[in-house]
This record gives C-alpha cells, structure tokens and sequence, in this order.
C-alpha cells in the first residue's frame, strides 16, 4: 500500500461545503508535502473542462467520468487527486471508483448537508432561482441527488467547522495507510 496514490472523491449537494472542505484538505495534505495534490472542483471543471455541457442526467455523467478519469490518471501515477462535484448518481460513483480503484485508493466523502440547510444559506442565490423556475434541473429541487449508500466518510456541517472535517478525513487516511 505505501506510496500508493489515491482520490478523495466528495459528493453533496450545492452549497453543502463540498468546497470549502476539499481547499482545506488539499492544504492540509500539501503541507504533509509528500506528494503532489491536484484539486478538481466542480466549478473549474465546468468551467476549464466540460464548458459545453449543462445538468441534464447524460451531461452530468460525462461530467463526472472527465474527473473520474483525470483522477484516474493522477491516482496511476501516485498522486493526490481531489475531486468535489455534486456527482447525484449513484451508478456515475460507481464507474468511477471501479476506474480509480485498480490504481490506488479511492475515498468517496458524503458531505450530508441537508437539503433545508443548504436551501437556508444559499450563499450563491441559486435555490432562490431554482424555486422561482430561473434555474431548470437543479439538484435537490426538480432534480435528484441519490445520496451515497456506503461511503468511507460522511461528514457533518452542522457540528465540526471546515477545518475540523478536513482534519477527520486527514484521520481516515491516516488509518487507511494512505498518508
Ligand atoms: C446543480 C447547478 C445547476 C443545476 C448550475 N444543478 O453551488 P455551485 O453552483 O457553485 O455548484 C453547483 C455546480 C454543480 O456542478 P457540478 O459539476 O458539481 O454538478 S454535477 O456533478 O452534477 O455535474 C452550482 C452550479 O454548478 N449549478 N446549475 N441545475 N448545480
């Protein structure tokens, strides 16, 4: 297992902290500075990688192997790939894991923000636009997210800061021989 490179893989709703949590970690694990780190957010990937595509279910699934398939091959080569798409089906993390996990570790974290609360924050407007029919197909309101059965981690907003989850999944991977 030493030296194996590995994805941490983050699933949640919008605004549920996915990115907030990934920066924090991908800090912690540069400071570690035993590997490269390459994060892949949801927002640079739709805008650097995947600019034609909308949220329609086949889009998102073309989305999403982009970066399964980018972490692949930085997984393949014993790097650090960070990933944190919303990533709603179940059967899309699937092919993904299956396709990371025949080079090195993959690590998928739930962040479990429900629904209400992230609807609550609305740090970018965007429920607000869902709601009033501005937005078409927007996860959680008039469309699904098929929240994750077995993850490895599944953190919780509501009672740890950013900081604290990161530092739980630093934990996990310290566990897990990865780090
Ligand atoms: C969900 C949408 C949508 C719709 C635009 N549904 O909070 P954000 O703004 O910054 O993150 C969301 C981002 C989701 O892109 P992903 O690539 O992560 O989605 S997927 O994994 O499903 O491919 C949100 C914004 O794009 N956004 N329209 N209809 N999120």
């Amino acid at each position: 297992k030493r030296e194996q490179g590995f994805t941490v893989f983050f699933t949640g709703l919008s605004g549920s902290g996915k990115s907030t949590i990934a920066n924090v970690l991908v800090a912690k694990l540069m400071e570690l500075g035993t590997r490269p780190v390459t994060l892949l957010d949801g927002d640079l990937v739709r805008k650097h990688l995947s600019s034609e595509l909308g949220f329609s279910k086949e889009h998102r699934e073309i989305n999403i192997k982009r970066i399964g398939y980018v972490a692949s091959e930085i997984t393949k080569n014993r790097g650090v790939a960070i990933c944190a798409p919303i990533a709603p089906y179940t059967s899309t993390r699937r092919e993904v894991r299956e396709m990371i996990s025949q080079y090195g570790g993959f690590v998928e974290v739930h962040v479990a923000t429900p629904l209400e609360v992230c609807e609550e924050r609305d740090r970018k407007g965007l429920y607000a636009k869902a709601r009033a029919g501005l937005i078409k197909q927007f996860t959680g309101i008039d469309d699904p997210y098929q929240a994750p059965e077995n993850p490895e981690v599944v953190v919780d907003t509501s009672q740890f800061t950013a900081d604290e989850l990161a530092q739980q999944i630093i934990l996990h991977l310290e566990k897990q021989g990865f780090i």
